[in-house]
């Protein structure tokens, strides 16, 4: 049977995508998820500590909020719980075929279908909304040596909690915002810890992160409005930042001081503090909210390693400086493939396009959200939609604004649609003309950045411009064929 529609994943993105989709009154569509269990980067990230660093009110649906979150800024257990919550709620469950890796994605033009194989079997499909999200393929450090080492190598996003930490002389790679909440976990746990950072990062006190009062909870659950002021408020907050991060740079100056205080009032080593003090402006890499990291790094089993890898060895980790840096288990808080994610390279258009180009080429899209060669496909978190200031909820709702009419619309008249390649041309440069005023243009490598330097990751602007530009599906900007 040819689907409506083929969703890949299920995280937030692909039940998202499967509600909204449902609520238009579509039906015959599955989601493809290769894990045994829905929920995503919310799934797989179960190293200690995890935590969202977006208030709960504001990072969870807004048709799907939840009265009784326990923390203003969930971990990861309760993240997850709301997402399986969220599928039971809008019976989801049966929608998802679970270990179906989806290995190939290629479009049909005689057929007009796009052809998916999977680890189990082949399928059709009208049409695609990719939504396997930005942060689901770790990426393990590429230092020599590294399949050498002779103990147990994690990623922090693939965390397997049977390995005994206590005791153990361990290594990590990476200060970014994994790493910041493992390290205060496991400091109290190990021998010692070898810390190596290649670039400190801008780290904020955490200044709102605490158990909701049972107050709250009430007024959530019987105050009709209550939680939406709330979650409004939050919104709103953090676009003030966005401002600062794509108008307003030099306001960061502010929050530069303020987190040169809380270091220097955590950090008293002038030694220690000049290592973890940041060389760039402060936004253009994410920045880190932690109350513990700072202690943690105090502490005297824990060493700050700044010289530089030079390769793994089996015992340990050499610097550049010659020194071996002994170690039993080796912790990667690495990040993620994000613009060279694999998934690019599995779907093929038409001319055999190949949409790994949308990050790593010159392809062109519109709204982040389509492409010209690949009708009738969608990307959720894709091009230009992730955030630096807010919740990737809201760019995934704002995204489904445009989705849902356009599948609605070719699944009604039979039609296939594709942007137009002026409008994906000219969606593509306007985004790319906004970023060297951004915070992010102002010099320093980071997952936002492509191969070539350019930001083809985050929004480089506030996210209620992008809500109001994805209201609903412009027929005049797509080629449309019935
Ligand atoms: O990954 P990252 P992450 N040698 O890519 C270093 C979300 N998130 O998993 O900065 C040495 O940010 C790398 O160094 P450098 C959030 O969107 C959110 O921490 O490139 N070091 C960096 O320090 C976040 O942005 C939350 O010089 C190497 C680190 O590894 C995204 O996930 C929590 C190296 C990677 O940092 C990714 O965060 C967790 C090498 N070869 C994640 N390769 C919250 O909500 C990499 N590094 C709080």
């Amino acid at each position: 049977m040819t689907l409506n529609v083929a969703i890949i994943g299920s995280g937030f993105g692909g039940l998202a995508a499967s509600i909204k989709l449902r609520k238009a009154g579509i039906d015959n569509f599955v989601m493809f998820e290769r894990a045994s269990e829905l929920g995503g980067t919310w799934r797989d990230n179960t190293y200690p500590g995890c935590r969202c660093d977006v208030a709960s009110n504001l990072y969870s649906l807004s048709f799907a909020r939840n009265p009784n979150w326990t923390n203003s800024y969930s971990y990861q257990p309760e993240i997850q719980q709301y997402l399986l919550d969220v599928a039971k709620k809008f019976r989801l469950r049966d929608l998802i075929k679970f270990n179906h890796e989806v290995l190939d994605i290629t479009y049909n033009a005689d057929k007009k279908l796009w052809d998916l194989k999977t680890n189990h079997g082949d399928f059709e499909a009208r049409n695609v909304i990719l939504a396997a999200g930005g942060l689901a393929e770790a990426r393990l450090p590429n230092i020599d040596g590294i399949d050498s080492f002779s103990g147990k190598i994690m990623h922090t996003a693939r965390w397997d909690s049977s390995v005994d930490l206590q005791g153990k002389r361990v290594a990590m790679i990476g200060t970014g915002a994994s790493a910041i909440q493992t390290i205060p976990e496991i400091v109290p746990l190990v021998s010692h810890l070898d810390v190596f950072q290649r670039t400190a990062s801008w780290v904020l006190p955490h200044m709102q992160g605490h158990p909701v009062k049972k107050w709250t909870t009430l007024a959530y659950r019987f105050i009709p409005g209550a939680q939406k002021i709330v979650r409004t408020v939050g919104y709103w907050r953090r676009e003030m930042l966005g401002l600062a991060f794509v108008k307003k740079i030099e306001k960061l100056q502010v929050g530069m001081d303020g987190a040169k205080l809380f270091r220097d009032l955590m950090v008293t080593d002038p030694v220690l503090n000049a290592k973890l003090t940041p060389d760039y402006t402060m936004g253009c890499k994410r920045i880190l909210i932690s109350n513990s990291f700072y202690p943690a790094m105090v502490q005297p089993n824990v060493d700050l390693i700044t010289e530089g890898i030079d390769r793994i060895e089996a015992n340990g980790i050499r610097t550049k400086d010659g020194v071996l840096h002994e170690a039993e288990i080796l912790i990667c808080a690495t990040g993620f493939y994000v613009t060279d994610s694999p998934l690019g390279r599995k779907v093929h258009g038409l001319d055999n396009a190949l949409l790994a180009d949308s990050y790593m080429g010159d392809m062109a899209n519109y709204l982040g959200s389509s492409f010209s060669k690949f009708p009738n496909l969608f990307m959720m978190g894709g091009p230009n939609t992730s955030l630096g200031h807010n919740s990737i909820v809201f760019m995934h709702e704002s995204q489904l604004n445009y989705i849902v009419p356009a599948v609605k619309f070719a699944l009604k008249k039979h039609a296939v649609i594709s942007p137009k390649e002026a409008m994906a041309v000219e969606w593509t440069k306007t985004i790319r003309a906004k970023t060297p005023h951004t915070v992010w243009g102002t010099g320093c490598t980071s997952w936002y950045l492509n191969a070539s330097g350019e930001n083809t990751t985050v929004w480089p602007d506030q996210t209620f411009k992008f809500r109001q530009l994805t209201r609903g599906f412009k027929k005049q900007d797509h080629d449309i064929t019935v």
